[in-house]
């Protein structure tokens, strides 16, 4: 582990924690050949979308690749999620990732890391704590995830449309900013949200917030389903096939993620638009890392591109795609 040695010069003055951090450009961890130990806080396992996203992150920190992970899915459990990262910071490792199930309550323990010297790179989902507390973030740009679903429902739905919403995580940043950019993006428009609740981003959760919704408002009371990932709009096809009637029809559906599932539903006319979410967030983040280790300048912010798909679209795209 890099940082014992380092500790040791730094004995020698604290510049020398910074100065002397190993260059990057080896393929092999750091420049000196030293193994990059990397403490990584993953949400969990609650959709296909984040299967795809944690293979990714093994992937690319992987011992060809220089590194040594520490790996922790919290279960969605945000102090489950912030005890791991203390986890890491008790063992001295030399960087933490953290993709944060929840936008607040990071203040403490990034302080934490920070003082022990520790850089901190969130992958994935963004934190309300000062950027000063971590060094870079990749991810998506969810706002504008949510504004592009909204534009599409607001091109479909020209007559009056009651529509349901399943949430993501409360307090998420997915969660968050999809429903800012889709609520932004219908305003002035003949629809309708008439509920609105979390299913937590996961299949089971979609569908009985689903099945909620059919009792209450019945089949013929919901027009569109706004889902914030297609594992939640998943479970909510079940539901209403269950209750008898025919998702993509007599319930259209919008959803965000494009994983497999999603993409192949989109093509059975199950869902009728998806905006994609990129889970493929490895090796920008493992390149981060390293670059933040060895003192280069690196941006605060870096954005993947996201696309979106109707049906004749995923019929053309499904085969292709690695998630
Ligand atoms: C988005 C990611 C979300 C996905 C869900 O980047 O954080 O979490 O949309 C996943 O499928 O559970």
């Amino acid at each position: 582990m890099r940082k014992r040695i380092l500790a040791g010069m730094a004995l020698l003055g604290s510049a020398a924690l910074v100065v002397s951090g190993c260059s990057s450009g080896s393929d092999s961890g750091s420049a000196s050949g030293d193994t990059i130990t990397v403490g990584f806080a993953q949400t969990g396992s609650e959709s296909g979308w984040r299967s795809a996203n944690t293979e990714s992150m093994k992937a690319a920190f992987s011992t060809d690749n220089g590194f040594d992970l520490v790996f922790n899915a919290a279960d969605n459990d945000p102090a489950a999620q912030i005890a791991a990262v203390r986890s890491f910071i008790n063992q001295g490792v030399d960087a933490i990732v953290i993709a944060p199930i929840v936008e607040d309550g990071w203040d403490d323990v990034l302080t934490e890391a920070k003082d022990a010297g520790i850089p901190v790179v969130l992958e994935d989902r963004t934190v309300t704590a000062s950027e000063d507390l971590y060094a870079t973030w990749v991810g998506l740009d969810f706002k504008l995830e949510g504004e592009k679903a909204g534009e599409w429902a607001a091109q479909t739905f020209t007559e009056p449309t009651k529509m349901v919403v399943l949430e993501g995580t409360t307090g998420s940043a997915p969660a968050n900013d999809r429903a800012e950019g889709f609520d932004a993006a219908i305003a002035g428009t003949p629809i309708e949200k008439i509920d609105s609740q979390t299913g937590d981003f996961t299949r089971d959760g979609g569908k009985s917030v689903m099945e909620g919704f059919l009792q209450k408002y019945g089949v013929d009371g919901i027009d569109l389903v706004y889902a914030h990932n297609d594992d939640m709009a998943l479970g909510a096809i079940e539901a209403i096939e269950a209750a008898g009637a025919t998702p993509g029809e007599d319930i259209k559906i919008v959803s965000i993620d494009a994983v497999h599932d999603g993409m192949q539903a989109l093509v059975d006319g199950k869902i009728n638009y998806i905006v994609e979410c990129n889970p493929l967030l490895g090796d920008k983040a493992a390149d981060l890392v390293k670059k933040v280790l060895a003192g280069d300048a690196v941006d605060k912010r870096t954005i993947v591109e996201d696309q979106a798909f109707d049906q004749a679209a995923a019929e053309e795209a499904l085969p292709d795609r690695k998630y």
